[in-house]
């Protein structure tokens, strides 16, 4: 079985690979990553040449692709702008990688009839009321609220249609909030985390009742290869683990694990358009595939995933200066 994975060099992606590299030891997997601000080669050490290649080029590139996808048994499409805040700042990038991109592999995967899975989110939903006793289903109605969470749900309307139209071999999932190894400091908790180590407080934005359903990326990985390896074409699977939880909640979480006081933190600006809650029924994939979560402690998920941040400073310190920079230009 030979695999190509877009994105293969970011947070999800890189974990995915990791993780298909020792559960599916005969697979040869061809990582397709164009090493953006996101993308970091040092997510694939340790994996050997021969059984993983780094192809750096940009899913956009029709030439590139459609080698590739030549070459190729399946394709699990990670690669996007997946940050919230920079789409808010500038939205081009998220048009192009995440609609032209997924054109673009969509087109090659017609062209050579070749299976490919789509990573979404639970964000192409909007948002739920804190109250609100329903979860997000695959029937819920379309609602993105950002320039990203719109760029997504404009991803997965291209994959249903070239399902439909076309007869694409295509599957669909949306999965709520990844955490875990190899995230970039950009994101909620990792940027805590790091704030922490620097001797800095966390930042919550607004009041922190915001509410996300955290799933250990983990998971996130053994889910996809069930889709892929079971998951009906043109259906779509809600990825999630029982995880909800406010911001508040995690900000203490991480400051009492990290021996510190659990209110040292400060309130900084509210994100614009600021999405209330998510919360994924995963009901679906649990009953038709069979798949189960097993990081279902959050809690000590967390405990090493801070470790991981302790352990590897060399890995996110690169990035950290200018991260906060860019939060302070914006204000958050
Ligand atoms: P990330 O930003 O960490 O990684 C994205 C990767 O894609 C990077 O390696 C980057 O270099 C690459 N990339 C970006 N543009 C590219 C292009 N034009 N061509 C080729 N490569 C390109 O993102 P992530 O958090 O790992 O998210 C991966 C996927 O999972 C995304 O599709 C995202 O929408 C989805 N998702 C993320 C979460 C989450 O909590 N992070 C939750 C649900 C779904
Ligand atoms: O410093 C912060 N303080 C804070 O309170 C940051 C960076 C975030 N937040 C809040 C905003 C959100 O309510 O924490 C929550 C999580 O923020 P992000 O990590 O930016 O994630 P979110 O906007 O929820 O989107 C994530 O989950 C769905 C991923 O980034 C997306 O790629 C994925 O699709």
């Amino acid at each position: 079985m030979k695999i190509l994975v877009t994105g293969g060099a970011g947070f999800i992606g890189s974990n995915f690979v990791h993780y298909i590299y020792r559960e599916r030891p005969d697979w040869q997997i061809t990582v397709l990553d164009a090493l953006t601000y996101a993308g970091n080669k040092a997510n694939l050490e340790g994996l050997d040449p021969q059984r993983v290649a780094l192809v750096i080029g940009d899913i956009c590139d029709e030439q590139l692709v459609d080698q590739l996808f030549a070459d190729t048994d399946a394709v699990v499409h990670f690669a996007a702008e997946s940050h919230n805040d920079n789409s808010l700042t500038n939205p081009r990038p998220f048009l192009d990688t995440n609609i032209i991109g997924t054109y673009t592999l969509l087109e090659a995967a017609r062209k050579h009839n070749k299976r490919l899975h789509h990573i979404s989110t639970d964000e192409v939903y909007g948002d739920l009321e804190l109250d609100d006793p329903n979860k997000f289903n695959e029937n819920t109605t379309y609602n993105p609220s950002s320039p990203y969470s719109s760029t997504k749900a404009g991803s997965d309307l291209l994959v249903r249609a070239w399902v439909r139209s076309f007869g694409v071999q295509a599957t669909i999932s949306n999965c709520s909030n990844n955490y875990g190894p190899y995230q970039h400091v950009e994101k909620f908790i990792p940027r805590q985390i790091t704030e922490v180590l620097e001797g800095r407080k966390p930042k919550l934005y607004g009041s922190g009742e915001n509410v996300r359903d955290w799933i250990h990326t983990e998971d996130h990985s053994s889910a996809v290869l069930t889709i892929l390896e079971k998951g009906k074409i043109g259906e779509t699977y809600m990825i999630g683990a029982e995880g909800e939880k406010n911001n508040k909640e995690v900000v203490e979480m991480i400051l009492e694990l990290m021996g510190k006081d659990k209110s040292d933190y400060e309130h900084v600006n509210d994100r614009p358009g600021h999405d209330l809650r998510y919360a994924i029924d995963a009901t679906k994939i649990k009953s038709e595939l069979g798949w189960q979560p097993k990081y279902t402690d959050f809690r000590s998920g967390l405990a090493d995933t801070i470790k991981w941040y302790q352990d590897n400073e060399a890995w996110w310190k690169p990035q950290k200066a200018e991260t906060e920079a860019k939060y302070q230009e914006i204000g958050r």
